[in-house]
């Protein structure tokens, strides 16, 4: 996260993190991910680019605050099963989800707590109307300019929700897809321009709702660098994909709480 500031523990509970497993060196940071019920989390695709779909490559931290300290709420767990969108493409970014599946019984991998609970998913059909959200975008990707500063706490920003035409106008239209949203603020100031970067990759974009809840509207996705107030970042539309995740998850119950 660039130009955003630093979250207390348990602020954002469904928060997750992707590693790699590693016997040799310890496990290698990947990407976030959003845990949306007890046993399931959201993701982006391109996380499992590099290393495939093997389950047991990974882990997935729950709880977690400073990535180089133990901290009392975090939690390790395995995953079971990683579902990559089938239609996602490594060249256009299109369709940039992945469902992991944490082991145990239905309904009952996790149990929540303050630093562990589920995003709310959108209500279908939703719409956020005309008036741009603000949202907010958390992770511990890359914090500096040049990308290089790794704050170790969960940090946090606000970005505003882009209108497309504006986003196409930037990236040129047919890069912006129906199943993106672009989010960050197009201001000149370039002291503080908030925005996800590399390593937020797989985290959640959380826009207030109604009645003040918190809804997974975004999965950090893609962008032309980080921070340049030129070329937002790019987030897949997670409304889009609604039916994709009911069918995966075989949730009879409604998802959205
Ligand atoms: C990345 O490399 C990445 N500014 C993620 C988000 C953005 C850019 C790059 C958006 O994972």
């Amino acid at each position: 996260i660039v130009g955003g500031y630093k979250t207390l523990r348990g602020d954002w509970p469904w928060q997750a993190s992707l590693w790699l497993r590693s016997q040799s060196k310890g496990s290698q940071p990947l990407c976030g991910a959003t845990l949306i019920n007890s046993c399931w989390l959201l993701t982006a695709a391109h996380c499992f680019k590099r290393f495939g779909t093997d389950a047991t490559r990974y882990v997935v931290k729950l709880g977690d605050y400073h990535t180089e300290e133990q901290d009392d709420f975090e939690r390790v767990l395995t995953p079971e099963h990683v579902e990559v969108h089938r239609k996602y493409s490594s060249e256009s970014w299109e369709h940039d989800v992945a469902l992991i599946r944490l082991k145990g019984a239905e309904g009952k991998c996790v149990s929540f707590n303050p630093h562990t609970n589920a995003a709310c998913l959108p209500a279908p059909g939703s719409k956020w109307g005309k008036r741009p959200a603000s949202c907010v975008i958390t992770g511990w990707g890359m914090s500096g300019k040049i990308y290089t500063e790794h704050p170790g706490m969960l940090l946090q920003a606000w970005v505003p929700l882009l209108p497309s035409w504006q986003c196409k106008k930037r990236y040129g239209e047919r890069f912006i897809s129906h199943s993106m949203l672009c989010a960050g603020s197009m201001t000149s100031d370039l002291r503080r321009h908030a925005d996800s970067c590399q390593g937020d990759s797989g985290g959640p974009l959380v826009c207030q709702g109604e009645a003040g809840r918190w809804v997974l509207t975004g999965v950090i996705s893609w962008g032309h660098g980080c921070g340049d107030p030129s070329y937002p970042g790019v987030y897949a539309r997670v409304s889009r994909y609604l039916p994709w995740i009911e069918q995966v998850t075989h949730s009879t119950a409604p998802l959205q709480h």
